[in-house]
């Protein structure tokens, strides 16, 4: 028998997703592929945790262009939890480039460009720790800065 991998994970629906009224399709597909949702809110971000969040993306041409797409409207920042929640939730999310998303993901069924893409979700362990830390500093403990309760 496999090891179970039940892990957290750190999801975002960015503004196009929220304006374009695609909250609650975005959270069903999470949910009915297991998910649980452990955290979320919806809450305007801003601009430090949002280029703290995409840093490694500093050098990018199109940095300024992302960071000005997240703090165009309200995002919903979530914790899903589930066995290999990490890789599902990008294979929902699908593909970044819009031409390589494919039909039956997020991004493959409803983004119309690369640079607005409906979704995000953290592409591996530490980023998803770092994300989580980030995105929910109310939810840190003093001595693990893990999760509390939840
Ligand atoms: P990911 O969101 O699938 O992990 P990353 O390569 O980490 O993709 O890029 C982060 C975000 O930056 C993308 O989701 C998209 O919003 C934006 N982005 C990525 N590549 C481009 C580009 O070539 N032009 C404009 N925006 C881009
Ligand atoms: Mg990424």
């Amino acid at each position: 028998m496999n090891k179970s991998n039940v892990e957290r994970t750190f999801a975002m629906i960015k503004p196009d997703g929220v304006r374009r009224g695609l909250v609650g399709e975005i959270i069903k597909r999470y949910e009915q592929k297991g998910l649980r949702i452990v955290a979320a809110k919806l809450i305007k971000a801003d601009r430090n945790t949002v280029e703290e969040h995409y840093s490694d993306l500093r050098s990018r041409s199109f940095f300024n262009e992302l960071v000005e797409y997240i703090l165009s409207g309200p995002i919903m920042v979530m914790i899903l939890e589930g066995e290999n929640a990490i890789k599902l939730v990008r294979m929902i999310n699908g593909a970044t480039r819009v031409e390589e998303a494919l039909p039956g993901t997020i991004r493959g069924d409803y983004a119309t460009s690369t640079a607005q893409n409906i979704v995000h979700g953290s592409d591996n362990y530490e980023n998803a720790q770092r994300e989580i830390n980030l995105w929910f500093p109310e939810l840190r403990t003093n001595e693990t800065r893990k999760l509390s309760v939840l």
